[in-house]
């Protein structure tokens, strides 16, 4: 459907597409639009491609999902030639991985770099969307894909003094590109989630000292990180598509099936044996245990217990231990770490702990913290203070669409939107992993694919039946919008609501408290859309442009 007029035009550069974001899901959705014979640009913030992989570059930066696993499935020939070093790769190599995809696939050719969307318009007369930038490009594009991240707007905690530090301060979500060196530094970690329990052993190795500043513990489990062996590389390889089909029909996107039993139907001992050998697995093995770990609050105590224990084998200081241990939240409903010596660096010398719940940070000086009335010097700052996740970059943006509505103010009491991926009222636009879908409940690279996958074909099949225009009806916004609901109720997660879950939206103050993924699964969610496809696009809204400036004609309503 290459539109016709593509090219430099008034008022700014046509495309087919714009794709905003250059991390794993926009470099995808260009190589898949372009395959399509789209024009295509994407507007990348950073100076490179990678996303979260150029962005998180801290000592430790590391993904918890198995390499050979997170690694696009849609080149034969790439996940052949490409060999991953380690079971869990780090930073580095995920970013060199991401630029060879660029490479490879001459991606950066239609990548502008160091730009942000600041806003998008739906025009009504024209069907294109009007987009703006930072630089103050104006581009215009029949499709926007907003690839924009579920993990991309750090959030500073709201703490009295925080510009007055005169030492370095840094967001593990926006790190220095240059090293930086810890040796001999007094070093503050504010934050116990996925990024600290990373940041921490590694910085530990050359600092002088880490002080932790802990308000809720995370429940972390090891994962047995190391060495690729060639044996098995080849043996995955031989195997892939196989492996990739698995992870596909999945809960989490991993290829290993949850197991069918409950907790109940086992005894104590079977059940002490099964969530030991998955320990021993590493990682998120541990959740595919039980079926009914995250939906009934016994069967996840039992695996909270079975946890809590081994941080306390981990830790040489009972006391200690015990404040590392969390209680009030179900394991799970806020995200669990993985981790490589997290609890053993609280085992050296120069680690330390701090809780905040029992001496608050009151505010930050210019020489470091005042916690509990007391002055505590430091040369560094490490903010492991999270994300505003899944809405806040679109949310950020002004994306206005039919009769100038915001996403924002759309989503003022939580999001909306039909399948994760598209939101009534905004036609053309799509949300890659957006709240609704799956995206941070799984391993991200098969739900960002099956997402550009969708968006891809749906193009395709518009351009076959001649529409111009795609959005979902408000009944199947509501009806998805219920499903989600009543999906996130029959589980644990809305329990980790008062443990400031991000899953929640909890972490924010004045964000609307919903849980923001769909808890059913990316298998069952896959089904889902491939159901909706199969009913003719069961729940969306087609039109066709008739005459410039006229409005364009409904002509297909699939509605649910
Ligand atoms: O952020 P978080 P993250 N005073 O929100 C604390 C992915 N990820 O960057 O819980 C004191 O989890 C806050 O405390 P509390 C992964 O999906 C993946 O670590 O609000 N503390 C919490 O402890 C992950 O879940 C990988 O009480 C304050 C911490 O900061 C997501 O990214 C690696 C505070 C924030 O934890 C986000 O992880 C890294 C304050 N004022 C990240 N404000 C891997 O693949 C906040 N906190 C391995």
């Amino acid at each position: 459907m290459a539109d016709e007029a593509a090219g430099p035009a008034e008022g700014g550069e046509r495309f087919d597409a714009v794709v905003v974001g250059a991390g794993i899901s926009g470099l995808y959705a260009l190589h898949r639009l372009r395959e399509l014979g789209l024009s295509v640009r994407v507007i990348e913030a950073g100076d490179d491609v990678g996303g979260t992989w150029y962005w998180n570059r801290y000592p430790g930066a590391r993904c918890d999902i198995e390499s050979m696993i997170y690694s696009y499935s849609w080149s034969h020939e790439l996940e052949q030639d490409w060999t991953w070093s380690e079971r869990y790769a780090a930073q580095p190599e995920i970013l060199r991985y991401l630029e060879h995809v660029a490479d490879r696939f001459d991606l950066r050719r239609d990548i502008r770099f160091g730009t942000r969307v600041t806003a998008a318009a739906f025009d009504e007369d024209e069907q294109r969307w009007a987009i703006t930038t930072d630089g103050g490009d104006a581009l215009a594009a029949s499709f926007l894909v907003m690839a924009t991240g579920c993990l991309s707007v750090p959030r500073l905690p709201d703490l009295p003094g925080i510009e007055r530090f005169a030492g370095a301060a840094y967001h593990t979500g926006s790190w220095p590109h240059e090293p930086v060196d810890f040796a001999g530094k007094r070093v503050a970690v504010i934050g116990t989630g996925s990024s600290s329990v990373q940041v921490v052993p590694a910085v530990a190795e050359t600092a002088a000292e880490v002080v932790v500043f802990q308000r809720t513990p995370a429940f972390s489990v090891p994962a047995w990180n190391g060495p690729l062996d060639a044996e098995a590389v080849r043996e995955r390889k031989e195997h892939y598509s196989e492996y990739r089909r698995l992870a596909r029909e999945t809960g989490g996107g991993n290829p290993w099936h949850t197991r069918k039993e409950s907790v109940h139907d086992e005894t104590p001992e079977q059940q002490q044996r099964e969530f030991e050998a998955r320990y021993a697995l590493g990682g998120f093995h541990l959740h595919a245990a039980y079926y009914d770990l995250f939906t009934d609050a016994e069967a996840n105590d039992l695996l909270s217990d079975f946890v809590r224990d081994k941080i306390r084998r981990r830790v040489n200081d009972p006391e200690l231990a015990e404040l590392l241990c969390p209680y009030d939240y179900p394991l799970a409903t806020k995200r669990m770490c993985v981790d490589t010596g997290y609890y053993e660096a609280f085992n050296r010398d120069n680690v330390r702990l701090v809780s905040v719940r029992d001496t608050p940070i009151e505010e930050i000086t210019e020489a470091g913290l005042r916690v509990g009335g007391e002055e505590l010097r430091f040369d560094v700052i490490v903010f492991a203070t999270g994300f505003d996740a899944m809405t806040g970059a679109l949310a950020r943006i002004d994306i206005r669409g039919r009769g100038g509505e915001l996403i924002r103010d759309k989503w003022a009491a939580g999001p909306r939107n039909y399948l994760g991926l598209t939101l009534s009222g905004f036609p053309n636009l799509f949300t890659i992993t957006g709240p609704g879908s799956p995206s941070v409940l799984s391993n991200m690279m098969v739900s960002i694919e099956q997402h550009v996958d969708f968006v891809a074909d749906c193009i395709a099949h518009m351009r076959d039946k001649g529409f111009t225009t795609v959005e979902p009806t408000p009944e199947a916004e509501d009806g998805w919008a219920e499903h989600v609901r009543a999906l996130g109720e029959a589980s644990l997660y809305p329990r980790a609501k008062s443990a400031r879950s991000w899953y929640m939206g909890a972490n924010v103050p004045g964000k609307p408290q919903v849980l923001l993924p769909y808890v059913g699964g990316v298998g069952r969610y896959r089904r889902e859309c491939e159901r909706v496809v199969e009913r003719g696009y069961e729940g969306f809204a087609f039109g066709v442009r008739q005459a410039r400036r006229e409005a364009p004609a409904p002509v297909a309503t699939q509605g649910l």
